[in-house]
């Protein structure tokens, strides 16, 4: 008896761990977000800040010789970054710690390359504190990029040397500035390089429990976040929240980085012609976020220390533009909207869900007039999990539903953009659910409007 207990015991233990390691428990659409994860994709869009001594160099990547006196910006001006960050509609700024140069932004203790050694306020500023201050009174969640790839250390060559540096200086920015919101690791350098990242990532999350890792395909097994995979700001995918690592699905939403200049994330002299026009930041914006992605802006201080004043100034442009775009939504001037009023009243704390059990939908509006519209956006209510997987937006038309845009993913947030059509009834077909969707928002808009 006593025997085929013990048999039982370890029958069982034999079972669950084949399980665990097949993966077979996991079922993508049973995976939800963490609280973190949640509130990381309401913000929708934040910025990427690059200042060091490439800044002075016009380079993109300094290879580490850079003398530390170059670093001497006469009016570094953390808190215009953020004000200009925040006009641009953002909710978070990333600053880059240390570049691959190895240029550290903060004092940091381990070395002697960094701000503590520049002309800059005498060796006595600390940009890491000033920027994470600014970033916070003007409203921001602020986080840090500290780069692996270190091309100036000496401990560089020695891998476990250089992992105890590195720790010591996450150490620092996680225990000395606040809550950072996400940390970005960057794979660019590290190829075929191994750090110890479980050490690294035990290290951050001790301090910074809520923080999210931010990591390319290299470094995914710790990404909470994931990278979009090019710097173009273009999600062209389906863009699905649950992702596979190995037989490890994981909610990992996706981050679109793209650099307000083109292909520059530093400053370079003469280099305007580079800003992109408020047009293309609207259509990253529609191709990001209106596809459930993260916009992740890249600003560039210049060599003084300020953001140039051209790129403030469209910052507030490409703010105000997606403000105006998207301030009007036509569905709340409708007659009538069946039962689903929690997802027809741009209020993102309220939510539609079809009956329980459910795997299609139908969300119908109707209005007393005909409207004329060219987009619908529409969101899902993620924290129980992604559930729909195919739907169309549909008008009537002479007595048939005519469908102006379909797609598979919604997500966090899609909009889809179509030609303008003018009609009373309109629907969003849930043509297949994985169970009951939530529907945060369904709201409709007449681009032609705004401009
Ligand atoms: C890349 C880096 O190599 C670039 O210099 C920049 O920092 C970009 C955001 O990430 O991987």
């Amino acid at each position: 008896m006593h025997v085929t207990k013990q048999i039982r015991h370890a029958l069982l233990l034999l079972l669950a761990s084949v399980c665990s390691l097949s993966g077979g428990a996991q079922n993508p659409s049973e995976l939800k977000p963490s609280p973190q994860q949640v509130a990381w994709q309401d913000m929708e869009v934040g910025v990427l800040i690059h200042f060091g001594t490439n800044t002075f160099l016009n380079r993109e990547w300094g290879d580490g010789t850079a003398d530390v006196k170059l670093f001497r910006p006469s009016d570094a001006n953390p808190a215009q970054w953020m004000e200009a960050a925040k006009a641009g509609g953002a909710k978070y700024a990333i600053l880059v710690a240390k570049h691959h140069d190895g240029f550290c932004l903060w004092p940091s203790a381990g070395t002697e390359y960094s701000v503590k050694n520049s002309p800059w306020k005498n060796g006595k500023g600390d940009l890491v504190r000033e920027a994470s201050d600014a970033a916070r009174q003007n409203g921001l969640k602020f986080g840090v990029y500290l780069s692996p790839w270190d091309r100036h250390d000496p401990r560089y060559p020695d891998v476990k040397a250089y992992d105890q540096y590195y720790l010591g200086q996450l150490e620092e920015l996680a225990t000395n500035y606040g809550d950072l919101v996400e940390f970005w690791l960057d794979g660019a350098g590290s190829g075929g390089r191994t750090y110890d990242f479980p050490r690294i990532i035990e290290t951050l999350r001790t301090y910074q429990p809520n923080t999210l890792v931010f990591a390319d395909v290299a470094l995914f097994p710790f990404a909470d976040l994931r990278w979009v995979g090019n710097e173009s700001g273009t999600v062209t995918y389906e863009n699905w929240n649950v992702v596979d690592r190995a037989g490890y699905l994981r909610w990992r939403p996706v981050e679109a980085d793209t650099p307000l200049r083109k292909e520059h994330w530093f400053w370079h002299p003469h280099d305007e012609a580079s800003l992109k026009s408020v047009a293309e930041l609207v259509d990253t914006y529609n191709r990001t976020v209106g596809k459930g992605a993260q916009l992740l802006l890249g600003l560039a201080p210049d060599n003084t220390g300020r953001l140039p004043q051209g790129d403030a100034a469209r910052l507030r442009e490409f703010g105000e533009a997606i403000h105006k775009l998207y301030a009007h939504n036509l569905v709340l001037e409708r007659q009538s909207g069946g039962g689903a009023a929690d997802a027809l009243d741009s209020d993102l704390d309220t939510f539609w869900t079809a009956p329980t059990g459910s795997h299609h939908a139908m969300l119908e509006v109707d209005f007393a007039h005909p409207v004329t519209f060219d987009r619908a956006l529409t969101m899902e209510w993620l924290n129980d999990g992604q559930k729909v997987q195919k739907y169309a937006v549909e008008v009537y038309e002479q007595g048939a539903w005519k469908r102006v845009a379909e797609g598979q993913a919604i997500g966090h947030k899609k909009i889809d953009i179509f030609p303008a059509v003018t009609a009373r009834r309109i629907r969003l077909n849930l043509l297949s659910t994985t169970s009951e969707a939530s529907i945060r928002e369904f709201q409709l808009y007449d681009g032609s409007n705004s401009k």
